[in-house]
């Protein structure tokens, strides 16, 4: 295995590791396909010093963790024992999981053993919905690959290593925050580690659609186009895709690298917030079907105002943090999706920020259902390594999963490449290079990255990003009267906003812990943050913004937000507490979005 490795002393080691060893081509459209699931208990070994990796000369060693060895005799020396160990239900972070792991940042070995009976012909792969930060994967003692970065899907294909009967896969996970990765050391939520989504083998046959997109011809509403990417031996296979509601069928025959178009002459009706209508398609190959839902709509801009199917929409958002509601921790459930989305809904918003990082697919696909449009982001978050080359590497592979996985949810509208990055010829270089990425994969939505705003003078703001040449809608966050000065200076804003963009405010608000009650002069008091939300959209209503995203919907933890009685390490910028009570300013927003829309 090919390791690099760094040790240094700075009070504690640091390893950092060579990342995305082995990985197989993405595959997409995972839920509509055949699987065997590996979610459940899994066996786990807290590995501070990682002696389930290295030896007593720090040298990776071949009799790690990942052997799952049993003594084989009353004599026989192992140091460790994954059945005696503690039990996890898996996908969840572990520091929800075990309170002991609270704080842990570290590394983490989690053991499944599980029957198997693989089919003749068929072919298998190991897919992991998400583990945070790194996962080092093994099958059967032997070692499969690695993935770097906590919030999207990759997989490996271990067609000839399951075996019939008893399987085990081991996977080390580390969630040790690194100055050069993505994100950075510094962020404001909580770095919970783990197998945090769904661990499946997915079955297909030998020769299959590993991937495929369909949408909305451009600039036309009565042709619906895309493309079939087979893989395996027979990659000329022809691929039947049919669309049963519109009575559509089309056969597709790719070229020798499995890549083939098709169009279809069709009017389909418009998925929109309005009419969250989807269509069930389906894509043959070889007698067997594999469907999808997809809804069908047109994004666009046009001036300073953002379109979906030619209609300008205000986008009356919402941030959301993947925190789930009442009990805390990462989330990976419709359930629990649905029940942050239909608070959003509750508060009248037609949008969603995901941040600040590509979440669970069944969030985008709950949202798509809802009538919900979506801002997907890549967690590069602050002070990232802007001179390193892994750095713009490990972020995007990260935008390339975020996209690969979800370009046919017709919910996200916005792909956003960076959050309050500072200024500066590198980090311009570097954002750059994914806006141009992005494009390359994705050219049919709007791109977008979250800026800051400058002063030209006291009450003169304005937005001087080198980089809004380069996006569709520019963004930004601003935190005027809390951050900056107190409620009322919203009113004496006069704002500069670009006039041929549309221009979208990210982020705004101010912190009150649920049932802290005083005037509204009061900090942390839910009246101040009603009184900074009145004052908020009373100055939003003066500027001319395509649509406008609260910070945010529910508290969140954050090992930032230290403040005793009222923060404990919460960010209590929510409008809705942890434990789903909504604050004052909720219905600030409520009000004023029922009059947007
Ligand atoms: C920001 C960040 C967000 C923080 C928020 C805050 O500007 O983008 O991640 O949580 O401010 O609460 O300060």
């Amino acid at each position: 295995m090919k390791k690099l490795l760094t040790i240094f002393f700075a009070g504690f080691l640091s390893f950092t590791t060579m990342a995305n060893e082995n990985l197989y081509p993405l595959i997409t459209n995972v839920p509509n396909r055949d699987v065997t699931s590996l979610n459940g208990d899994w066996d786990y070994i807290v590995d501070r010093y990682e002696v389930g990796y290295y030896d007593y000369r720090l040298k990776p060693s071949q009799w790690g963790f990942f052997k799952d060895q049993k003594p084989k005799s009353e004599t026989d020396l192992v140091e460790y024992s994954f059945e005696a160990s503690d039990k996890m239900f898996i996908p969840r972070d572990w520091n929800s999981s075990d309170e002991k792991l609270y704080f842990y940042e570290g590394t983490v070995w989690f053991r499944r053993a599980f029957e198997f009976s693989p089919k003749q012909d068929e072919r298998y792969f190991l897919y992991f919905g998400a583990v945070n930060y790194e996962a080092l994967v093994y099958l059967n003692g032997e070692y499969i690959g690695s993935h770097k970065g906590g919030f999207t899907p990759f997989n490996f294909d271990v067609t000839d290593k399951l075996k019939e009967g008893e399987n085990f896969v081991v996977v080390k996970v580390d969630n040790t925050r690194h100055k050069d990765e993505v994100p950075t050391v510094n962020t404001d939520w909580w770095n919970y580690g783990g197998i945090t989504r769904d661990v499946l083998i997915i079955e297909e046959a030998e020769t299959f659609v590993r991937d495929f997109s369909i949408s909305l011809s451009e600039d036309t509403y009565t042709e619906i186009s895309g493309w079939v990417q087979l893989d395996g031996e027979n990659p000329q296979t022809s691929v039947k895709v049919s669309i049963p509601e519109l009575k559509k069928e089309v056969s597709v025959t790719p070229d020798e690298n499995g890549r083939g178009a098709f169009s279809i002459s069709a009017k389909p009706e418009l998925w929109s917030p309005e009419n969250p209508k989807l269509y069930e398609i389906s894509l043959s190959v070889a007698g067997k079907t594999m469907n999808e839902q997809i809804a069908f709509r047109h994004v666009d801009t046009r001036g300073n105002e953002i379109l979906v199917n030619d209609k300008p929409v205000y986008l009356s958002g919402i941030c959301i943090h993947e925190e789930a509601p009442f009990r805390g921790g990462r989330f990976n459930s419709a359930a629990e999706a649905h029940t942050l989305l239909s608070w959003a809904k509750e508060m009248n918003a037609n949008f969603v920020r995901l941040a600040h990082y590509p979440h669970n697919e069944y969030m985008v696909r709950e949202a798509e259902k809802m009538g919900i449009l979506l801002w997907s982001e890549i967690p590069v978050y602050w002070t990232i390594s802007f001179t390193n080359e892994e750095t713009l590497q490990n972020a995007k592979n990260q935008l390339e999963e975020m996209i690969t996985r979800d370009k046919n949810r017709g919910a996200v509208i916005i792909w956003s490449l960076a959050n309050e990055t500072p200024v500066s010829d590198v980090r311009n270089h570097f954002l750059t290079q994914l806006v141009e990425h992005a494009r390359s994969i994705d050219d049919s939505r709007l791109i977008s990255m979250a800026m800051e705003k400058e002063y030209h003078d006291a009450y003169t703001p304005a937005i001087n990003d080198p980089l809004m040449g380069l996006v569709d809608v520019v963004s930004f966050n601003s935190y005027i009267g809390w951050y900056d000065g107190l409620p009322e200076k919203c009113s004496k804003m006069n704002w500069e906003l670009p006039v041929n963009k549309p221009v979208i405010i990210s982020e705004f608000g101010g912190g009150a812990k649920q049932g802290h009650h005083g005037t509204k002069n009061q900090i942390w008091t839910e009246e101040f943050q009603e009184e900074l939300y009145i004052q908020s959209v009373a100055m939003f209503e003066k500027m001319n913004l395509a649509g406008t995203c609260p910070w945010i919907l529910m508290d969140f933890r954050s090992p930032r937000r230290l403040l005793p009685g009222i923060q404990d390490g919460w960010n209590r910028k929510g409008l809705i507490s942890n434990d789903g009570i909504k604050k004052k300013a909720f219905f600030i927003m409520k009000d004023w979005y029922e009059l947007k829309n």
